[in-house]
């Protein structure tokens, strides 16, 4: 096992990070920007490194300064956490060439999965449901893509390969639209990620997000945790996610899991992984892959018990998987509310200083949470500033511990986005469970506030 570990992130996921080094006794050194020298994982580390000024790019984007920090304080291993460089296969690459162990699956899978197109390839490849459309990335020919879209049926959806997560993309209704869209969406595919390259799907109307945790060693064995169900979200921006996704069939979720395990043992993935779905009229389809930790990973350590971060950690070392798909078993149901500093009506960022932080608890409650009285928010950085995790023995249960968990959380000085959950936790819709990926954004829309 390793003896110390580099956390090369910031925020709840450097805590939580550091919070499993030291449950398995590893060092952590934390590194931070001069906008983080107040944190609360930067306080109780017992090695810290400065990496920069405030900007992103000056700090936690700085591949350099992330290894030198890495370099002088003698760590084995390097956890890039979510965002920032997780999912950079450049980043991996430096990192494995300077000596270390990057906390993630290798460079090459981490490149597969950031092209979307050879992602998808190799999902249809491993068996894995995908969304109908282009074989691959689209010809340039006018009528060859005219004759694809047809094939695919109106309406179709026009995506960047080198895109992801809501970027790059465009809906056509018509044919008449058609080849004008797709310029214009290679176009800024080009200026946005240096690649042109772009593919087409039946653009499907009405789904719900739902993705599926998986855990791989380095001795080709893998798991599925169980599906989230992530559909509640503001432009691209997940603000509430639970497990098991209501009303989904066990079998079904069991089906594509299976699928998913062996896609992960085919491209020869290690580390925690997540497979995105879109799920319509009770079919999955495959649209991207995450390789890294995800913000909403505690919801499946609340319903199967296993922690994902500490699992990360042992497989980078080399170890096995210490269980297997049998001993997984998902129990109860979790919800998590995450916490962002900003307006929870009009949604502008609220950085600044936090006069007074009280945390919920009681049986079934989470708080992963770096922040404190008298923290302040920098404004620099992604405005979530905690989440609110709870887990019952029912859906039902869980909505109640969640209310009141969110009754209970006081934050003053800046704004947040509670009094938003504490109305969505009451909403009749939202309680029966199943909404889709539009209901946040048509609920906002209809509010009278
Ligand atoms: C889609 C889609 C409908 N049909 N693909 C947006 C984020 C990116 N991961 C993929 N996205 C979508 N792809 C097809 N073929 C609708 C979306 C989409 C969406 C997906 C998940 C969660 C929220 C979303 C919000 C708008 C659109």
């Amino acid at each position: 096992m390793f003896k110390k570990i580099l956390v090369a992130n910031r925020g709840e996921i450097a805590l939580r990070i550091q919070r499993a080094c030291q449950e398995l006794g590893i060092k952590a050194v934390m590194v931070y920007s001069e906008a983080d020298r107040e944190a609360k994982y930067v306080k109780l580390a017992e090695e810290a490194v400065c990496i920069g000024p405030a900007p992103s790019a000056l700090s936690y984007l700085n591949m350099p300064a992330i290894i030198s920090a890495a370099e002088v304080t003698d760590a084995e291993a390097i956890h890039p956490g979510y965002g920032f460089l997780s999912e950079n296969a450049d980043f991996a690459e430096r990192v494995e060439k300077s000596g270390f162990q990057f906390i993630g699956p290798t460079p090459e899978s981490i490149r597969i999965m950031g092209d979307k197109v050879s992602a998808k390839q190799a999902m249809i490849k491993a068996g894995v449901p995908c969304v109908p459309g282009s074989e691959g990335e689209l010809p340039d020919d006018p009528v060859q893509i005219r004759r694809i879209a047809r094939t695919v049926g109106y309406p179709v959806i026009i995506k960047a390969s080198g895109g992801g997560g809501g970027r790059g993309m465009r809906v056509v209704h018509t044919e008449a639209a058609l080849i004008n869209a797709v310029a214009m969406t290679k176009a800024e595919a080009q200026s946005a990620f240096g690649n042109p390259s772009v593919y087409m799907e039946k653009f499907l109307q009405n789904p719900r997000h739902i993705e599926i945790q998986i855990l791989a060693d380095k001795h080709k064995n893998a798991v599925y945790l169980g599906e989230r169900d992530c559909s509640m979200q503001r432009r691209h921006q997940k603000i509430i996610e639970e497990a098991p996704a209501p009303g989904v069939p066990r079998k079904l979720i069991e089906r594509v899991g299976e699928r998913c395990v062996a896609a992960c043992k085919k491209i020869g993935y290690r580390g925690a992984g997540t497979f995105e779905f879109l799920y319509e009229d009770g079919e999955f389809y495959f649209i991207e892959m995450n390789t890294r930790v995800q913000v909403e990973h505690p919801v499946t350590e609340m319903t199967t018990g296993i922690d994902i971060v500490r699992t990360q950690i042992m497989v980078a070392a080399g170890e096995r998987l210490p269980f297997t798909q049998r001993q997984i078993q998902i129990r109860g149901h979790a919800i998590e509310c995450r916490v962002n500093a900003e307006d929870p009506y009009k949604f502008v960022p609220s950085p600044g200083r936090i006069t007074m932080w009280h945390a919920p608890g009681g049986p079934g409650v989470r708080v992963d949470s770096h922040i404190y009285t008298n923290y302040f928010v920098p404004p620099n950085y992604d405005s979530m500033v905690g989440k609110i995790i709870v887990h019952g023995d029912t859906r039902e249960q869980a909505l109640a511990r969640m209310r009141t968990a969110l009754g209970e959380t006081v934050v003053e000085g800046i704004n947040t986005n509670i009094p938003l959950h504490r109305e969505l936790m009451v909403d009749a819709k939202f309680m029966s469970g199943g909404t889709n990926i539009h209901y946040l954004e048509e609920w906002l829309g209809h509010r009278t506030r």
